[in-house]
């Protein structure tokens, strides 16, 4: 038998009176998801009536909790998603998913972890700004995010790095790994915990299953044996996989993302840029557009050095993709409802035309 508070599952937060039993998603295929419920870990597919025809229900992803009817000898059916406690969702504006409103605009692509590790290699690719928008995306998702820096045996020395990852992770810790050599892996086990989820996040290559191997001391993920300066070999992992080694943790590991865009990230902006955020307010005027205005409190900011003209424009942009997001979510939450009372509408006619 499986104990589900081991896979992170506080059986006192359940609903009451619920249908069938409580399972988490470990891997979502085309049509089929993997779990593991009390009895075993099995394959499940979604209940059409509930997913399908009235749409409300969520679509499960990796890290889900949801309830199932079990069926011993073969693929048992989920009936519910259970609500979530952090997870990243991107919004679908490509029009190819179905359902109502809430699952037009919300792909949810992980959940219920409390940790995100955003890793980004020391060796090459090194970008400050894409760890300001994985921190973004992780302080909206509801989890705790820490920077993981890997390779770390491929440098001389790394203290810039890490001392340039600092100055923008504003409360979050930033540590230097080598899944290689096992440097730094140490450092991570206040956040190893039995119960806990971990989601890893980072461009592909950057060695996120080599860590989960490291971790897990065996070869759980496929990884890739590529020359450094090649890129043949990208994209090892292919979905996401909930994971549990054997000290108890649980690792979602996924694919390097090639597109971090179109993400709603409106309130883990305040968070990743608390110490830009702390001039508004200040300016002579309160409806200041930080443009040319005088007496603006980013201007004299930047100007006298509190506030890096890069770290400005990182947030300028990733507000003005929020921004978008908003708009775009909302310019297709009315044209979907639109479109269900035209729907309605000509239903109607179409019955009066009847009688
Ligand atoms: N030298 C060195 N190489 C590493 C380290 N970690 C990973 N690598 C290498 O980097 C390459 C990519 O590693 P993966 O673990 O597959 O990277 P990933 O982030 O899972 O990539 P995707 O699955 O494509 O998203 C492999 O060739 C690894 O051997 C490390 O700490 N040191
Ligand atoms: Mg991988």
């Amino acid at each position: 038998m499986v104990n589900l508070r081991d896979y992170g599952l506080i059986p006192e937060t359940l609903p009451k009176d619920i249908n069938g039993i409580p399972a988490r998603i470990t891997a979502v295929h085309r049509e089929r998801y993997e779990i593991v419920c009390e009895y075993s870990e099995t394959f499940a597919s979604l209940k059409a009536g509930v997913y399908y025809n009235d749409g409300l229900e969520s679509f499960p992803t990796t890290g889900d909790f949801v309830l199932i009817q079990y069926n011993p000898s073969g693929v048992s059916l989920i009936i519910k998603t259970l609500e979530r406690k952090s997870k990243f969702s991107r919004n679908d504006f490509s029009g190819h998913a179905v359902g109502y409103v809430k699952t037009v605009l919300e792909q949810v692509v992980a959940a219920n972890f409390d940790y995100v590790f955003i890793m980004a290699s020391l060796n090459k690719d090194f970008n400050i700004s894409r760890i300001e928008r994985y921190l973004t995306l992780a302080w909206q998702s509801g989890a705790f995010p820490v920077v993981v820096l890997t390779k770390a045996d491929l440098v001389d020395d790394f203290t810039a790095q890490v001392g340039m990852v600092e100055k923008i992770a504003l409360g979050v810790e930033v540590f230097a790994v080598s899944a290689k050599t096992g440097f730094g892996i140490d450092k991570l086990s206040s956040y190893l915990k039995p119960g806990k989820t971990i989601v890893f996040l980072g461009s592909s290559g950057v060695g996120k299953s080599s860590l989960v191997n490291t971790l897990a001391e065996e070869e759980i993920m496929k990884v890739n044996v590529i020359r450094e300066d090649d890129s043949k070999g990208r994209h090892t992992t292919t979905h996401r996989q909930l994971i549990k080694l054997n000290n108890g943790v649980m690792i979602i590991d996924t694919p390097g993302m090639r597109e971090l865009g179109l993400w709603d990230v409106t309130e883990g902006l305040g968070e990743t840029f608390s110490d830009v955020e702390v001039f508004f307010g200040k300016c002579k005027f309160s409806n200041c557009s930080h443009q040319s205005e005088p007496g603006c409190a980013i201007k004299v900011a930047i100007e006298n050095g509190a506030l890096p003209l890069e770290r400005w424009n990182s947030y300028l942009k990733l507000k003005k993709e929020a921004r978008f997001c908003d708009d775009k979510a909302e310019y297709l939450r009315k044209k979907t409802e639109w479109g269900k009372s035209i729907a309605k509408y000509s239903k109607e006619i179409k019955k009066r035309g009847k009688v």
